[in-house]
Protein backbone atom coordinates (compact mmCIF):
# COMPACT_ATOMS: atom_id res chain seq x y z
CA UNK A 1 0.00 0.00 0.00
CA UNK A 2 1.48 3.22 -1.43
CA UNK A 3 0.13 6.65 -0.01
CA UNK A 4 0.85 9.84 -3.00
CA UNK A 5 1.08 13.34 -2.43
CA UNK A 6 -0.07 15.31 -5.47
CA UNK A 7 0.42 19.08 -6.52
CA UNK A 8 -2.43 21.14 -7.96
CA UNK A 9 -4.26 19.28 -11.00
CA UNK A 10 -6.45 22.46 -11.41
CA UNK A 11 -8.11 20.40 -14.15
CA UNK A 12 -5.13 18.71 -16.04
CA UNK A 13 -7.36 15.19 -16.33
CA UNK A 14 -4.89 13.83 -19.15
CA UNK A 15 -1.86 14.65 -17.10
CA UNK A 16 -3.28 13.55 -14.01
CA UNK A 17 -4.14 9.69 -15.45
CA UNK A 18 -0.54 9.61 -17.35
CA UNK A 19 0.98 10.17 -13.61
CA UNK A 20 -1.54 7.58 -12.17
CA UNK A 21 -0.63 5.21 -14.34
CA UNK A 22 3.21 5.79 -14.22
CA UNK A 23 2.75 5.11 -10.56
CA UNK A 24 1.02 2.24 -11.17
CA UNK A 25 -1.66 3.45 -8.98
CA UNK A 26 -4.24 0.61 -7.75
CA UNK A 27 -7.15 2.35 -5.84
CA UNK A 28 -7.83 -1.41 -4.42
CA UNK A 29 -4.50 -0.71 -2.18
CA UNK A 30 -2.99 2.59 -2.73
CA UNK A 31 -4.56 5.94 -2.37
CA UNK A 32 -3.87 9.71 -3.29
CA UNK A 33 -3.64 12.88 -0.90
CA UNK A 34 -4.09 15.79 -3.19
CA UNK A 35 -2.85 19.37 -2.51
CA UNK A 36 -5.85 21.28 -3.87
CA UNK A 37 -7.03 23.30 -6.66
CA UNK A 38 -8.30 20.26 -8.14
CA UNK A 39 -10.23 22.55 -10.46
CA UNK A 40 -9.63 25.42 -12.46
CA UNK A 41 -7.62 27.20 -15.43
CA UNK A 42 -6.87 24.12 -17.03
CA UNK A 43 -9.45 22.06 -19.36
CA UNK A 44 -11.18 19.25 -17.71
CA UNK A 45 -11.77 20.01 -13.90
CA UNK A 46 -15.32 18.18 -14.41
CA UNK A 47 -13.20 14.90 -14.80
CA UNK A 48 -10.67 15.42 -12.38
CA UNK A 49 -13.97 16.04 -9.62
CA UNK A 50 -15.78 13.30 -11.04
CA UNK A 51 -12.74 10.69 -10.68
CA UNK A 52 -11.93 12.08 -7.16
CA UNK A 53 -15.09 11.54 -6.05
CA UNK A 54 -15.61 8.15 -7.75
CA UNK A 55 -12.24 6.86 -5.89
CA UNK A 56 -14.09 7.52 -2.52
CA UNK A 57 -12.16 6.17 0.38
CA UNK A 58 -8.95 6.05 -2.09
CA UNK A 59 -8.68 9.88 -2.65
CA UNK A 60 -8.77 12.96 -0.81
CA UNK A 61 -7.60 16.62 -1.32
CA UNK A 62 -6.66 19.43 1.46
CA UNK A 63 -8.59 22.55 -0.05
CA UNK A 64 -7.08 25.16 -2.42
CA UNK A 65 -7.89 28.40 -3.21
CA UNK A 66 -9.81 27.43 -6.72
CA UNK A 67 -11.62 25.23 -4.64
CA UNK A 68 -12.98 27.25 -2.28
CA UNK A 69 -13.34 29.81 -5.03
CA UNK A 70 -15.41 27.30 -7.04
CA UNK A 71 -17.67 26.48 -4.04
CA UNK A 72 -18.45 30.73 -3.60
CA UNK A 73 -19.27 30.76 -7.54
CA UNK A 74 -21.86 27.66 -7.39
CA UNK A 75 -23.40 28.97 -4.33
CA UNK A 76 -24.36 32.39 -5.99
CA UNK A 77 -21.78 34.04 -3.74
CA UNK A 78 -18.77 35.12 -5.90
CA UNK A 79 -18.92 35.50 -9.03
CA UNK A 80 -16.96 34.06 -12.54
CA UNK A 81 -13.33 35.64 -12.82
CA UNK A 82 -11.63 35.74 -16.25
CA UNK A 83 -9.67 32.94 -17.37
CA UNK A 84 -11.87 30.37 -14.69
CA UNK A 85 -12.98 26.96 -16.51
CA UNK A 86 -15.54 26.10 -14.34
CA UNK A 87 -18.56 26.33 -16.40
CA UNK A 88 -18.67 22.63 -17.12
CA UNK A 89 -19.06 21.78 -13.76
CA UNK A 90 -21.59 24.50 -12.58
CA UNK A 91 -23.59 23.40 -15.83
CA UNK A 92 -23.00 19.44 -15.22
CA UNK A 93 -26.07 17.65 -13.88
CA UNK A 94 -23.96 16.02 -11.19
CA UNK A 95 -22.89 19.69 -9.82
CA UNK A 96 -24.72 19.65 -6.82
CA UNK A 97 -23.14 16.26 -5.83
CA UNK A 98 -18.95 17.04 -6.69
CA UNK A 99 -19.75 20.74 -5.01
CA UNK A 100 -21.02 18.56 -1.83
CA UNK A 101 -18.23 16.41 -1.59
CA UNK A 102 -15.88 18.69 -2.05
CA UNK A 103 -17.13 20.95 1.01
CA UNK A 104 -16.45 18.04 3.14
CA UNK A 105 -12.98 17.78 2.02
CA UNK A 106 -10.81 19.08 4.61
CA UNK A 107 -8.18 22.33 5.05
CA UNK A 108 -5.72 20.29 6.37
CA UNK A 109 -4.23 16.73 6.81
CA UNK A 110 -2.27 16.01 9.98
CA UNK A 111 -1.02 12.57 10.16
CA UNK A 112 0.44 11.97 13.82
CA UNK A 113 2.05 8.46 13.32
CA UNK A 114 4.18 9.88 10.71
CA UNK A 115 4.39 13.47 11.69
CA UNK A 116 3.14 14.78 8.63
CA UNK A 117 1.22 17.41 7.66
CA UNK A 118 -0.81 18.48 3.94
CA UNK A 119 -1.55 21.76 3.44
CA UNK A 120 -2.52 23.84 -0.44
CA UNK A 121 -0.95 26.65 0.65
CA UNK A 122 1.18 26.96 4.07
CA UNK A 123 0.72 27.43 7.46
CA UNK A 124 1.92 30.36 9.61
CA UNK A 125 4.95 30.80 11.71
CA UNK A 126 3.19 31.55 14.55
CA UNK A 127 0.56 28.77 14.39
CA UNK A 128 1.73 25.19 16.09
CA UNK A 129 0.01 22.20 14.15
CA UNK A 130 -2.26 22.10 17.32
CA UNK A 131 -3.90 25.23 16.40
CA UNK A 132 -3.40 24.78 12.25
CA UNK A 133 -5.83 21.58 13.60
CA UNK A 134 -7.94 23.52 15.78
CA UNK A 135 -8.53 26.50 13.20
CA UNK A 136 -9.00 24.15 9.90
CA UNK A 137 -11.68 22.26 11.95
CA UNK A 138 -13.57 25.61 12.81
CA UNK A 139 -13.46 26.56 8.82
CA UNK A 140 -14.33 22.90 7.59
CA UNK A 141 -17.53 23.09 10.15
CA UNK A 142 -18.96 26.15 8.21
CA UNK A 143 -18.14 24.34 4.91
CA UNK A 144 -19.83 21.43 6.26
CA UNK A 145 -23.18 23.15 7.84
CA UNK A 146 -26.32 22.93 5.73
CA UNK A 147 -26.27 26.72 6.38
CA UNK A 148 -22.75 26.99 4.96
CA UNK A 149 -23.72 29.30 2.55
CA UNK A 150 -24.95 32.15 4.97
CA UNK A 151 -21.90 31.41 6.74
CA UNK A 152 -19.62 32.07 4.32
CA UNK A 153 -20.30 34.72 2.79
CA UNK A 154 -17.92 36.71 4.80
CA UNK A 155 -15.27 34.73 2.96
CA UNK A 156 -15.60 36.42 -0.21
CA UNK A 157 -16.69 39.88 0.89
CA UNK A 158 -13.25 41.42 1.22
CA UNK A 159 -9.72 40.09 2.53
CA UNK A 160 -8.73 39.62 5.98
CA UNK A 161 -7.64 42.98 7.51
CA UNK A 162 -7.18 43.09 11.22
CA UNK A 163 -5.59 39.99 12.83
CA UNK A 164 -5.57 41.58 16.44
CA UNK A 165 -9.64 40.53 16.40
CA UNK A 166 -9.36 36.67 15.20
CA UNK A 167 -10.40 36.03 18.58
CA UNK A 168 -13.23 38.37 19.58
CA UNK A 169 -14.50 37.95 15.37
CA UNK A 170 -15.88 35.27 13.90
CA UNK A 171 -15.88 36.90 10.65
CA UNK A 172 -11.68 37.79 10.73
CA UNK A 173 -11.55 34.14 12.09
CA UNK A 174 -12.98 32.62 8.75
CA UNK A 175 -10.48 35.15 6.55
CA UNK A 176 -7.39 34.46 7.74
CA UNK A 177 -7.70 30.83 8.22
CA UNK A 178 -8.92 30.37 4.83
CA UNK A 179 -5.89 33.09 3.52
CA UNK A 180 -2.97 31.11 5.48
CA UNK A 181 -4.52 27.47 4.37
CA UNK A 182 -5.47 28.52 1.36
CA UNK A 183 -3.46 31.37 -0.02
CA UNK A 184 -0.21 32.46 1.73
CA UNK A 185 2.94 32.56 0.30
CA UNK A 186 4.81 35.71 1.78
CA UNK A 187 4.44 36.40 5.98
CA UNK A 188 6.10 38.25 8.43
CA UNK A 189 6.62 35.94 12.00
CA UNK A 190 3.56 37.74 13.47
CA UNK A 191 1.26 36.42 10.81
CA UNK A 192 0.66 39.31 8.94
CA UNK A 193 0.31 38.47 5.12
CA UNK A 194 1.68 40.22 2.03
CA UNK A 195 -0.34 39.85 -0.90
CA UNK A 196 1.38 42.22 -3.37
CA UNK A 197 4.14 40.55 -4.34
CA UNK A 198 5.26 36.95 -4.48
CA UNK A 199 9.03 38.03 -4.64
CA UNK A 200 10.76 38.22 -1.44
CA UNK A 201 12.78 40.87 -2.88
CA UNK A 202 10.10 42.97 -3.80
CA UNK A 203 7.88 42.43 0.31
CA UNK A 204 8.03 44.98 3.15
CA UNK A 205 10.97 44.47 5.08
CA UNK A 206 10.41 41.16 7.50
CA UNK A 207 8.22 39.48 4.71
CA UNK A 208 9.52 36.09 4.34
CA UNK A 209 8.02 32.46 3.07
CA UNK A 210 6.43 31.35 5.42
CA UNK A 211 8.21 28.19 5.49
CA UNK A 212 11.44 30.38 5.97
CA UNK A 213 10.97 31.04 9.54
CA UNK A 214 12.27 28.88 12.09
CA UNK A 215 9.43 27.81 13.75
CA UNK A 216 8.68 25.84 10.47
CA UNK A 217 11.42 23.23 11.45
CA UNK A 218 9.50 22.10 14.54
CA UNK A 219 6.79 21.26 12.89
CA UNK A 220 7.47 17.96 11.26
CA UNK A 221 7.33 17.18 7.79
CA UNK A 222 4.90 19.50 5.74
CA UNK A 223 3.85 19.12 2.06
CA UNK A 224 1.97 21.92 0.49
CA UNK A 225 1.37 22.94 -3.00
CA UNK A 226 -0.33 26.43 -4.51
CA UNK A 227 3.12 28.23 -5.38
CA UNK A 228 4.26 27.09 -8.92
CA UNK A 229 6.95 29.95 -9.32
CA UNK A 230 9.37 27.74 -6.71
CA UNK A 231 9.61 24.90 -8.84
CA UNK A 232 9.04 22.22 -6.20
CA UNK A 233 11.90 23.45 -4.11
CA UNK A 234 12.38 25.22 -0.50
CA UNK A 235 15.50 24.66 0.65
CA UNK A 236 14.13 23.26 4.04
CA UNK A 237 14.33 19.80 4.99
CA UNK A 238 11.13 19.13 5.98
CA UNK A 239 9.08 20.99 3.76
CA UNK A 240 7.83 19.84 0.02
CA UNK A 241 6.62 22.01 -2.63
CA UNK A 242 4.69 20.03 -5.18
CA UNK A 243 3.35 22.36 -7.39
CA UNK A 244 5.07 22.39 -10.02
CA UNK A 245 2.94 24.49 -12.36
CA UNK A 246 1.41 21.74 -14.73
CA UNK A 247 -1.34 23.96 -15.79
CA UNK A 248 1.42 26.73 -16.59
CA UNK A 249 2.88 23.60 -19.26
CA UNK A 250 5.20 22.45 -16.98
CA UNK A 251 4.66 18.62 -14.67
CA UNK A 252 2.23 17.32 -12.60
CA UNK A 253 4.13 16.23 -9.65
CA UNK A 254 3.59 13.03 -6.71
CA UNK A 255 5.37 12.53 -3.37
CA UNK A 256 5.80 8.64 -2.16
CA UNK A 257 4.88 10.26 1.98
CA UNK A 258 6.79 7.15 2.98
CA UNK A 259 10.30 7.74 1.22
CA UNK A 260 9.70 11.36 -0.35
CA UNK A 261 10.19 9.90 -3.67
CA UNK A 262 9.00 11.57 -6.12
CA UNK A 263 7.43 10.82 -9.67
CA UNK A 264 6.32 13.68 -12.28
CA UNK A 265 4.92 13.76 -15.57
CA UNK A 266 5.47 16.58 -18.64
CA UNK A 267 2.75 18.77 -19.70
CA UNK A 268 2.34 17.19 -23.23
MN1 LIG B 1 -3.63 27.80 -5.12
Amino acid sequence: MAIYAIGDIQGCYDQLCRLLDKLAFDPSKDCIWALGDLVNRGKSSLAVLRLFKQLGSSAKTVLGNHDLHLIGVYSGLRTMQSGDTLDEIIDADDADELINWLRYQPLFIHNAKRNLSLVHAGIPPHWSIKKTLLEAKFLENILQDDNYIKQLKVLYEAPPTNLSAVNTDDSERIKWTAAYLTRMRLCDNKGDLCFNTIKPDLAKSGFLPWFSFPQSLQKGTIIFGHWSTLKGKTNVTNIHALDTGCVWGKQLTAINIDNFHRVAVNFD
